[in-house]
């Protein structure tokens, strides 16, 4: 499990700072990921497969730490004394075989004393010896909170004046989960016999159905309400050596630390939104977008007005820059509260709006460009062929007519003309003259003029030609506008899901992962270990990461 969690723990961070880069995620996911323990026992050590099972003495100042490791050395290895708190410094009781690693960066190093030993009684121990988890003094505080995720076996320590309201119990209890546990009630002398069950009730309620709870005391010659019970702590630790509860610890302690990893995970993903969560999205943009479009073609329209009886005595250049300026601060801002809607939209989603309105914002600052380069297009197709195509096809039907008309008139006077010559010379009808002239005349004229007059009414203005080519070309532009805006957010989308597929591969890794069963089972850990639900376990992610800040 070991190379897998490191691996997970490695795939997590890539994911969490891509998302970051990318803008899904903030610096509160960030912490929420650094909240998620990922240091280990095994770190402190250059052999981490055959390691020492790592044993720390914790509690309240004064209730007889460094003085128990005192005895379980046999010498004065820890400071004691009356001052309090007393030790500021952690204090590693070690054999000599062990080869321990760089201590690891967050570790106070200058606060560290290696004390050495030959004793074959501990070769598979590293005790500590921690400053008071309670202390007044901030250092200290930090320093023992520092070495916990280093922990395979909490040694908590109380007296009995202050077990029942002991703070640092309320710090550790937590962490339950990722640490076997064993309690001492030190100071012996000074307790009475019901309070040995009275803390185990205590401790029954936090999770431990049958807790290890040992009373000592470390001062010689004093007399105790029950037989003093420390030689128990060294059989202890032998059975649990031997019974590969290193292996265990380890197990327990990944398998909380990738709770935690799950949750800080599955929090992070919400806000890359899930699949209805983008089509509940882009809905509302499509609506929003629908009245946008509508204000804008609606108020554009006067801007568009005056341009057209502008350009009409304008030449060229001058036409362009007349374009160029009816896309105005007016319909950018239009725009602009279109982005708003669908940024809030995004936001009340759940989902980081930073990669959507980046996307967007791209979109819409091109969009006066694309406005001004289409209404230039389109006025110019307009020009060149003016009116609508009813009109356009009325205006080749009066063309025809107006020479096809008085062609047919020219063609009606020449018959005329030729027939009443020939009668003329057979001399049946006299000569025509002026008259027949004139009539003539003034039919192939009205054959033009008739056709000649319906198209000019139909013909149309310059003006209005402008008109309607910018209207159209307004109308194409926001509707390209518009589609690239709809492009940009269902990119956005597919960013998100792809990004959420790759979480959900490293969740699915990981649920594999825990869902291991273990390799080994010692059944002593199963009074060291709480018994907490997965909840609680998330719970003390979270709480990890509010005493990570207090
Ligand atoms: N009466 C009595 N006094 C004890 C016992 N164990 C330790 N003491 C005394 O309690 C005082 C504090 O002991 P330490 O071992 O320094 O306590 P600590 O938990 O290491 O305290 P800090 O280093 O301040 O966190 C010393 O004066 C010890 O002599 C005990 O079993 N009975
Ligand atoms: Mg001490």
């Amino acid at each position: 499990m070991s190379d897998a969690f490191q691996d997970l723990c490695a795939r997590a961070r890539g994911w969490f700072e891509g998302a970051l880069a990318a803008g899904w995620l903030d610096e509160a996911d960030l912490a929420r990921l650094a909240a998620v323990e990922q240091h280990t026992p095994g770190e402190l050590f250059a052999e981490q497969k055959a390691r020492p099972l790592v044993v720390a003495l914790f509690g309240g100042t004064g209730a007889g730490k460094s003085s128990l490791l005192n005895r379980l050395a046999g010498q004065e290895i820890a400071r004691v004394g009356v001052e309090r708190p007393t030790s500021r410094e952690v204090t590693l009781y070690v054999h000599e075989s062990v080869k321990l690693a760089d201590l690891p960066a967050h570790l106070p190093v200058e606060a560290v004393r290696v004390n050495r030993h030959r004793s074959d009684v501990y070769r598979s121990v590293l005790w500590i010896d921690a400053p008071d988890i309670d202390s007044t003094e901030e250092a200290n505080r930090r320093s023992a909170l520092a070495w916990l995720p280093h922990v395979d076996l909490v040694c908590y320590v109380v007296s009995p004046e202050r077990y029942r309201d002991d703070v640092g119990w309320r710090v550790l209890r937590q962490r339950g989960h990722k640490h076997g546990w064993l309690f001492i009630l030190n100071r012996w002398d000074e307790g009475d016999s019901q309070q040995c069950e009275d803390f185990a009730q205590v401790l029954r309620a936090a999770g431990f159905d049958h807790p290890i709870l040992l009373p000592t005391c470390c001062v010689p010659g004093r007399e105790l309400p029950s037989p003093d019970q420390f030689g128990r702590i060294q059989a202890l630790l032998t059975g649990l050596v031997e019974a590969h509860a290193v292996e265990e610890l380890t197990r327990l302690g990944h398998r909380a630390r990738l709770l935690e990893l799950r949750a800080a995970l599955e929090s992070a993903q919400r806000k890359l939104g899930h699949e209805e969560t983008w089509a509940r999205i882009a809905e509302a943009a499509r609506r929003q977008w629908r009245t946008t479009f509508e204000t804008i073609r609606a108020g554009a329209d006067w801007p568009l007005r005056t341009t057209a009886a502008r350009g009409v005595s304008t030449q060229e250049a001058q036409l362009d820059q007349l374009l160029g300026g009816v896309w105005d601060d007016w319909a950018q801002s239009k725009l602009g509260a279109y982005l708003d809607a669908v940024e809030l939209a995004v936001r009340r989603a759940g989902v980081n709006a930073g990669p959507v309105r980046r996307k967007l914002d791209e979109v819409a600052a091109a969009a006066g460009d694309g406005v001004a380069q289409q209404l230039r297009d389109s006025v110019r197709a307009g020009l060149s062929r003016p009116g609508t195509p009813l009109v356009r096809a009325a205006r080749r039907g009066t063309g025809f007519l107006m020479a096809f008309l008085p062609l047919v008139a020219l063609l009606w006077v020449g018959w005329a003309v030729v027939a009443g010559y020939l009668r003329a010379a057979q001399g049946t009808a006299p000569f025509r003259g002026a008259d027949m002239a004139i009539h003539s005349l003034l039919v192939v004229l009205i054959a033009w003029a008739v056709p000649f007059a319906v198209d000019r009414l139909l013909r149309p203005s310059v003006e209005q030609t402008i008109l309607r080519a910018l209207r159209a070309g307004l109308a194409q532009a926001l509707g390209d506008c518009g589609a690239g805006l709809e492009r940009a957010l269902g990119d956005s989308a597919v960013a998100a899901a792809a990004r959420r597929a790759e979480g959900d591969r490293i969740i699915a890794d990981l649920v594999a992962v825990l869902g291991r069963s273990p390799e080994k089972e010692v059944p002593e850990l199963g009074r060291l270990i709480p018994q907490l639900s997965q909840g609680d376990a998330r719970a003390g992610a979270a709480d990890k990461a509010h005493v990570g800040e207090s």
